[in-house]
């Protein structure tokens, strides 16, 4: 069978034929290929009088769904009235209607001998608690099949990301056109991917209707964050592990990078709870290197077979490259020299990096908040260029350990805000304090900050943290996230494709959206 792309639908899920009809427009300028018509989401639906409305004149195929409460859907009423309706919108001229696998016997056998040439049938499934084993789920793209379905549909939720990995197999593996996607945010590169593996379909929201999700994929984001047309069997996927990640500016900087220089790639947002098992299933030629991000970047220590001494020293690793054919997997820190040429480079008030010798931080008094992974990549660094490192942590366990092994102080969370030995000290917020959604938040009590010359903040979801903020209205120099997100992107762009990183392109991506 030819490879047809993966087609965009849009759900409409109005409350009136009104809205309806102005969300099918709304789709049609998101370049939607068809749209989905939940007929249980209208209210005092009228069959014959709505869908004659609803289907005149229409500007793109449309799918007609009347989804059953017994499968997740709104509709109460009385069975045989729903399949009326769906059979009304078949001789209406509908393009497609999807019926569940328990209705669909019913439903075809009643327009037996009746069906239009271009009519096709969705016979679909919902599992709404979990994602069954692979051959499960070949069953029942089976089961559907034998209804006489044109296209199997199946639709699952995911309790881990590795779940999803089972639907790809069968969607690839399947001699019908079939739907799969996997429910939830840990679903969420069913839909990105679906290309990918030869999905019939993939679904977009519209910008207005209400996403059910923050993280699910609008249209438009489909299309212009992460390049979908563009998607093949032969994209190689990248993308950022990490719990929670929603926030991550990642797919902008990256998606924006691949379409610039023509690399064949996608970068997507991974929800990770077990990085071993999530490495497992997925590191591999297809899935060849991943940035890492909170919490996982010490357990990454572990995973990779390899680790670049600078990583290991660090104890951090924020790059995974799982080496040709996915024999191991290689682990780097591009974290510490973006963070620590960020604040040089702020030192020197030059905005590039310049490679003189001596580091302006060396002697300089250093404070990291943080023990984490970006803790461990900052107190490193500074240890390095010479300068004296003084550690503060939640967990205070944690600060000593990491200022032993830097050879530095460690301070609990609490001494930070009445910790001033001295002027001019160097402050480096290394904790997710601050970040989307709690921007309220900051780790440190203003008061404290008249003692350093320089604040710099990891967090860079917002882009101007309170913490910055209050920084530079104490008169220290504020050194932003974006800064060392744009160059730990760099280092990581080399290891992910062998191409020299386009920094202006990366550095515009991320500007013009945070
Ligand atoms: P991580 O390994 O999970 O470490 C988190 C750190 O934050 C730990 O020290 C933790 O203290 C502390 N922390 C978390 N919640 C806290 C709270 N409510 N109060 C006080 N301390 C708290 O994460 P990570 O990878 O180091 O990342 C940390 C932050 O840096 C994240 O916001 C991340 O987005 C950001 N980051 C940004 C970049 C960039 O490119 N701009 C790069 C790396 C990291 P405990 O030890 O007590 O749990
Ligand atoms: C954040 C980090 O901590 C980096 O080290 C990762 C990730 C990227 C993010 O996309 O937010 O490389």
């Amino acid at each position: 069978m030819a490879e047809k792309a993966t087609l965009l639908c849009a759900p409409l899920s109005a409350s009136s034929v009104e809205k309806m009809l102005h969300q099918i427009d709304e789709a049609v300028a998101a370049g939607a290929d068809l749209v989905e018509i939940r007929l249980d989401h209208l209210r005092n639906f009228q069959p014959h009088q709505d869908l004659e409305v609803l289907l005149k004149g229409r500007k793109l195929p449309v799918l007609v769904t009347y989804r059953p409460k017994w499968e997740g859907g709104n509709y109460e009423g009385n069975e045989h009235e729903r399949l009326k309706a769906l059979r009304l919108a078949m001789d209406l001229g509908v393009d497609y209607v999807d019926v569940e696998l328990q209705a669909a016997n019913d439903f075809i056998s009643s327009i037996s001998g009746k069906k239009p040439e271009n009519f096709k049938i969705i016979v679909s499934s919902h599992n709404y608690q979990s994602t069954p084993s692979v051959e499960e789920l070949t069953d029942l793209a089976a089961k559907l099949h034998a209804t006489g379905a044109d296209i199997v549909k199946i639709a699952t939720t995911a309790v881990d990301i590795t779940d999803v990995a089972r639907v790809f197999r069968v969607i690839v593996n399947c001699q019908v056109p079939v739907i799969g996607w996997v429910m939830g945010e840990r679903g969420l590169i069913s839909r990105l991917l679906s290309p990918k593996y030869g999905g019939y379909l993939t679904y977009g929201a519209l910008e207005s209707s209400k996403q059910s999700a923050p993280w699910e994929p609008t249209l438009r984001d489909l299309l212009d964050l992460y390049n979908i047309r563009q998607v093949t069997p032969d994209t190689k996927v990248f993308g950022v592990i990490g719990k929670p990640i929603g926030h991550s500016k990642g797919p902008t900087m990256y998606n924006a990078t691949f379409k610039h220089v023509g690399y064949n790639g996608i970068y997507v947002h991974l929800l990770v709870d077990d990085l071993a098992r999530f490495l497992d299933t997925y590191a591999s030629p297809d899935f060849p290197a991943f940035s890492c991000g909170i919490p996982h970047k010490e357990a990454a220590v572990v995973c990779c077979d390899e680790v670049d001494p600078i990583a290991r020293s660090i104890g951090a690793v924020n790059t995974i490259v799982s080496q040709p054919f996915g024999q191991k997997l290689m682990g780097y820190n591009t974290d510490y020299y973006a963070a620590i040429s960020a604040i040089e480079d702020a030192l020197r008030g030059t905005t590039t990096s310049s490679n003189t010798a001596n580091s302006p931080l060396e002697g300089k008094l250093f404070v990291v908040i943080g023990a984490g992974g970006a803790g461990k990549a900052l107190a490193y660094g500074a240890k390095v260029k010479g300068a004296r490192v003084v550690i503060a942590n939640r967990t205070f366990e944690r600060a000593k350990d990491l200022a032993e092994l830097v050879g530095g102080a460690a301070l609990t969370y609490a001494e930070l805000a009445n910790f001033h030995p001295e002027k001019g000290m160097i402050l480096a917020n290394a904790t997710s304090v601050g970040m989307q959604p709690q921007i309220e938040e900051t780790p440190i009590p203003k008061h404290a900050l008249r003692y350093y010359a320089i604040v710099f903040d990891a967090v860079y979801t917002p882009k101007v943290t309170r913490l910055m903020q209050e920084a530079e209205a104490s008169g220290a120099i504020p050194v932003s996230g974006v800064e060392m997100f744009i160059r730990q992107a760099k280092g990581q762009f080399q290891h992910f494709t062998g191409l020299p990183a386009p920094e202006e392109v990366m550095r515009e991506a991320v500007l013009n959206k945070i």
